[in-house]
């Protein structure tokens, strides 16, 4: 983050500027105490957010599972998967036929996202269990491959790789409570595939982690060597894994503490990534429980691990003191996690019986988010929701900075009159950074394109120029690159946070408060995965009204 603030009389002829638009309409004045963020419910999802990922700067799809939501496709039958419009907060049906109940995805570097897995089908909806679907961005819809996966995944993950392909790892062949041996699926694939068909290649690891393996976390180590080498935490285990040589390279000390996987469901990312100190990797996992037991209290600790040094030893804290099992963690615009949803007590799964008898296996919800600050090694507890976010709930950072939070359905089927019903709220948390008086600045053009429009082909390495106007005098930017991946079951699959080096910072004498701003996108594919991204900027604490959707890739030859 190396700010070097020229101002110059040099005057930018060539470039193209465009004029400023009116303030989006999410920057809505609100009252009271802002300084612990607001929350505000917008719209319905159309069907349960069980998975989601944002597919441009002002939408979101989700995918349920097979259930009969109110949203109809046009044949009539329930929709299990609609894209939501963040400007009109409305959900559109889309088309997909096979069971998605519980799946997995994952972006290609050619920008398209990739879903797979699930479980059995029924009278309107085909087994979705070999099945892969790609979302296409041209047509705004689906299309299923089905039965093309070798073996079948119920509960798997997924991950953008440095090559552009996507890794789907691990799962169980049937839907189960816990994973065990007859059904335990301890292999990956990759789509597309190398060869003409996708094939199952053994992932040992995954057979020494029973039970507690499924949804298994899954990284890309960053390395300079060009090694496809990942990073897998199951059962309280961690390795790095050679997807070249498919050996494992290192095996790292034994995490203290709870489980963290399904159905004892923690979360992990990689905390932020920088130049300062050469892309060193830091694995961060929080939150699960010990027991499979309802009553079980909820973890309140996160484990911290330097994936880079020899002697890796697991740096423990308190989650900010609160007990919590299925949170999801989502990186704001400055490198913060904001740590969302999930229950105090139990686990992940379906409430058992019904009426007044029902059992919920999730239960007292944590209302508030904490807001981790990885350099300051802080927790803040933010401003409560009034919904509870339990089972099948979802978080994700949205482009002006705020964040979507939406789902719960903690049982089978829709379920309105209950306790913890199936929940169509969708909420946006605006975080306190969003109410700094420090002037928001607005990016106008990247790379002389219109911002938002489509997404903008950038390069590694590549030196890129944002025009910025920012009012106030005197800004000082700070850049980054966050990769939005795919949410579901409290893991965001290949969410990916780096700091740009801010090159220069002009001062354009052409226009009022307008910066010409440089900044260096990342070395190679190995720190963050070729795809979809959003460049974004800061001034000083206050996060742009938006960052710009980029498609990143190798220069090409
Ligand atoms: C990206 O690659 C996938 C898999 O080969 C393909 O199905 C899809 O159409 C491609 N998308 C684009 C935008 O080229
Ligand atoms: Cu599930």
């Amino acid at each position: 983050m190396n700010v070097k603030l020229i101002l110059s009389t040099f005057l930018f002829g060539g470039l193209i500027i465009f004029n400023v638009n009116a303030l989006p309409a999410s920057l809505i004045e609100r009252d009271g105490d802002t300084s612990l963020g607001t929350w505000q419910i917008v719209g319905e999802s159309g069907v349960n957010a069980m998975h989601a990922f944002l597919v441009s700067a002002r939408k979101v799809v989700f995918v349920d599972k097979l259930e009969g939501n109110a949203l109809k496709r046009p044949d009539g039958i329930s929709a299990i998967s609609a894209e939501y419009d963040l400007d009109k907060n409305e959900a559109r049906p889309l088309s997909i036929y096979t069971n998605t109940f519980c799946s997995a995805g994952a972006w290609l570097g050619n920008g398209t996202l990739v879903e797979a897995g699930g479980d059995n089908g029924d009278a309107n909806f085909r087994s979705g269990r070999q099945t892969v679907r790609v979302y296409d961005q041209s047509i705004g819809d689906w299309y299923e491959l089905e039965g093309i996966m070798p073996s079948m995944r119920w509960y798997p993950t997924m991950l953008s790789l440095p090559s552009g392909n996507v890794l789907v790892v691990g799962g169980s062949k049937a839907a189960t409570g816990i994973n065990k041996e007859a059904i335990n699926n301890p292999t990956y694939t990759y789509y597309p595939p190398s060869g003409t068909v996708m094939e199952d290649y053994p992932l040992q690891f995954l057979a020494e982690t029973l039970p507690n393996n499924l949804y298994p976390m899954v990284h890309v180590m960053p390395n300079f060597e060009g090694k496809p080498i990942i990073f897998l935490h199951a059962n309280q285990r961690s390795i790095s894994f050679d997807l070249g040589s498919g050996k494992v390279v290192f095996e790292y000390p034994k995490l203290p503490g709870a489980f963290r996987n399904y159905p004892l469901t923690g979360t992990s990312v990689i905390l932020p990534l920088s130049s300062i100190d050469n892309y060193n990797a830091r694995f961060m996992i929080c939150g699960g429980n010990k027991a499979y037991e309802i009553t079980s209290e909820g973890e309140a600790s996160c484990g911290i691990l330097d994936l880079m040094a020899e002697n890796a030893e697991w740096e423990m804290n308190d989650f900010g003191g609160t007990p919590r099992v299925m949170p999801d963690a989502t990186f704001l615009v400055d490198g913060t996690i904001l740590f969302v949803n999930g229950a105090r007590t139990g686990f992940a799964g379906y409430r058992k019986g019904g009426g007044a008898n029902a059992l919920w296996v999730n239960e007292n919800p944590v209302l508030f988010p904490v807001l981790y600050d990885s350099y300051a090694k802080t927790f803040k507890p933010l401003a409560s929701s009034i919904v509870p976010r339990m089972y099948h709930s979802v978080s994700t950072l949205v482009p002006d900075g705020t964040v979507l939070v939406t789902g719960s359905n903690p049982q089978g089927g829709v379920s309105l009159n209950v306790k913890y019903p199936t929940e169509y709220r969708v909420e946006i948390f605006s975080p306190p950074y969003l109410f700094s008086n420090t002037p928001r600045p607005n990016i106008i053009s990247l790379q002389t394109f219109e911002i938002n429009k489509e997404r903008i082909k950038v390069y590694y390495q590549q030196i890129v120029t944002l025009i910025v106007q920012v009012a106030g005098g005197e800004p000082s930017f700070k850049a980054s690159l966050i990769h939005h991946g795919f949410i579901t079951h409290s893991q965001n699959m290949g969410q990916r946070f780096v700091w740009l080096d801010v090159v220069n910072v002009w001062m354009d004498t052409t226009v009022t408060d307008q910066y010409i701003v440089t900044v260096l996108l990342p070395p190679n594919s190995n720190i963050i995965a070729p795809g979809p991204s959003f460049i974004y900027l800061m001034n000083y604490d206050a996060p742009a009204y938006s960052g710009v959707e980029v498609l990143l890739n190798e220069q090409p030859a």
